[in-house]
């Protein structure tokens, strides 16, 4: 495509990379764009390129000194690792598509950024700007594009203008960022990408400061204070505010549920940190619950509830409160700044409280026995548990020995234990765990897969050779779409359909990229395996683990209710 370069309005000594995001300099849009993600310290580009973003690539190129683009395999590879990215570091990541097969390559993993609250941006080609919405056919034409984005994502807004790109771009990352925390998308069609003009890089915009509402901080820590039973559920928005909860619970003797992605919040270690099913027992006791970063859907829709007992609730976003339930106190914002008032003002309102150690520990231990029945889950968790360190990263995945993670992993640190949300889309594992150890290339990454779940994304494993990501992929082969079997077996009649997999050798398929592998049969084999991959950081390493049928998990995740009508 023809681009004429205007006559520079300025030029600055600021060079490729546009060190001073205030000098204005005649650039492309697209440069505009890349360069406000540099200014707001994004490090890495996740895309898959096409005639498109050309002109995207050419300034993902001009500014590689301070942006990396790691190219994928799929376009689901790249919006997965930069979920993965975003859901380590809890900071804005982004990734580039061509439009049309490209945007719905990605979709899956856009959805599931949305569903978990994280903040991914996808930049998304265009047709030419003049064309769209005329449905002639360009090349990746799709209806209404910028409806499907709109579907998926809170904020999305397409660039017309190199004169806006900058600030466009500026505002998405703000919006990514603000209240609910969530991805966003911009469009930016193949003949706007190129165009010149004289901007500026935009340097991240203020974000207002929410006020916090002391009346009902107040009224909350009376709540909390008084109750007998105090309990406090952790959902995914509380995980930068691990300090902040640990200090309630011991304030208030207040056992902590995390189950999925509120795990890590309080250290498994802590005799009050539960999961589920020892969280459900607790439910049915509490006289006030403190929800954090959670919709609370299982323990309203499945657990009950009743006049006895009140809520206190705290959202970054002021709609999701009443949902399900107008809680007894609402708190709208991030749960750090809030918990940080409750602590402040809760030794004013709080009863004497007797430790719940020994109580909490017994209880833990009769739990712990019953769970016994997921021993050949277990005994494969103890063995990752015992190689990963403190700080390591466990992504979880719709398989056998995943679910038992949820339940029984023990998790030391937030952001440690990554789990899919409600989307809890099999497929998700692999590339998202890649995304996550490209971006903490300093600690040892776990992903867990079926065999099933594996295969959505392995093809990405070329994308780990070629960007050298030492992720160590273990891979639970059972030969089947394990669960979907189960249920046909138990519910079905045993009449199978659509469950069994042919698949290939695991071990030759991960060594045909160039990437270490290994196949073990037990708990002790698999602990080995891990001790060596993990001394290995310049490539990913896939251990298969060959499983028969597992128990069924079921009985301890769908439990009945157990208040309320
Ligand atoms: C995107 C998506 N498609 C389908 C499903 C339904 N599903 C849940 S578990 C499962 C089978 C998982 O098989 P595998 O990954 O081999 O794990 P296993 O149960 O065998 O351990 C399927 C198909 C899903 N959760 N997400
Ligand atoms: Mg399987």
């Amino acid at each position: 495509m023809a681009r004429k370069k205007p006559k520079a309005a300025k030029t600055t000594e600021a060079g490729n990379g546009g060190e001073r995001a205030s000098a204005a300099q005649t650039m492309t849009a697209a440069e505009a764009v890349v360069g406000t993600l540099a200014a707001h310290g994004l490090d890495t580009v996740y895309a898959l390129p096409g005639v498109q973003n050309d002109l995207l690539f050419e300034a993902l190129f001009k500014f590689s000194d301070r942006l990396r683009t790691v190219h994928t395999r799929h376009e689901q590879g790249a919006a997965y690792m930069a979920l993965g990215a975003a859901l380590a570091t809890g900071k804005p990541q982004a990734y580039a598509v061509v439009p049309g097969p490209g945007l719905l390559n990605s979709a899956a993993a856009l959805l599931t950024a949305y569903s978990m609250n994280a903040p991914v941006l996808a930049l998304v080609g265009q047709i030419p700007d003049a064309d769209i919405g005329k449905g002639l056919g360009h090349l990746h034409e799709i209806r209404d594009q910028a409806g499907i984005i709109k579907r998926l994502v809170d904020h999305s807004a397409l660039i017309r203008r190199p004169e806006q790109a900058a600030r466009v771009t500026a505002l998405a990352l703000r919006a990514m960022r603000y209240g609910r925390p969530g991805p966003a998308a911009l469009e930016c069609a193949i003949d706007i990408w190129g165009k010149f003009a004289p901007v500026r890089a935009a340097a991240p915009l203020p974000l207002p400061t929410p006020e916090i509402d002391h009346a009902a901080i107040r009224r909350a820590a009376k709540r909390l204070g008084a109750a007998k039973r105090p309990m406090i559920v952790c959902g995914g928005g509380a995980q930068d505010a691990a300090a902040e909860v640990s200090a309630l619970s011991a304030m208030l003797q207040a056992p902590v549920l995390g189950y999925r992605r509120g795990r890590g919040v309080l250290d498994s270690r802590d005799p009050l940190s539960v999961t589920l099913p020892l969280g459900r027992d607790l439910w049915g006791e509490a006289d006030v619950v403190l929800a954090v970063g959670t919709r609370l859907l299982m323990q309203l829709r499945q657990w009950g509830v009743d006049r006895d007992l009140a809520i206190v609730r705290v959202d970054a976003d002021a709609k999701e409160h009443d949902r399900l339930l107008r809680p007894a106190v609402a708190l709208t914002g991030d749960a750090k700044p809030i918990l940080q008032a409750l602590l402040a003002e809760l030794p004013a309102h709080n009863a004497k409280r007797l430790s719940r150690t020994a109580e909490m520990q017994e209880r833990q231990a009769a739990w712990h026995k019953r769970m016994e029945k997921l021993g050949p889950q277990l005994a494969f968790l103890d063995a990752i548990r015992a190689e990963l360190p403190e700080d390591g990263i466990f992504v979880d995945e719709v398989t056998q020995v995943g679910f038992a993670a949820r339940l029984a992993f023990p998790v030391y640190k937030p952001r440690t234990f990554l789990s899919p949300g409600y989307q809890d889309n099999l497929g998700w594992g692999f590339a998202t765990a890649l995304g996550v150890q490209d971006a903490r290339r300093e600690v040892p990454v776990i992903s867990i897969s079926g065999d099933g779940g594996f295969m959505f994304t392995a093809n990405e494993l070329a994308t780990a050779m070629r960007h050298r990501i030492p992720l160590v992929a273990i891979v639970f082969n059972d030969g089947a779409f394990g669960n979907v079997r189960r249920i046909q077996q138990e519910r079905f009649g045993n009449r199978l359909i659509g469950s069994d997999l042919a698949n290939p050798d695991f071990v030759r398929f991960a060594e045909s990229f160039g990437a270490e592998a290994r196949r073990v049969r037990d708990p002790a084999e698999l602990r080995g395996a891990l001790r060596r991959a993990f001394a290995r950081r310049d490539g990913p390493t896939v251990i298969e683990v060959p499983v028969g049928d597992m128990p069924s998990p079921w009985e301890f995740i769908f439990m009945s209710r157990i208040r309320g009508k």
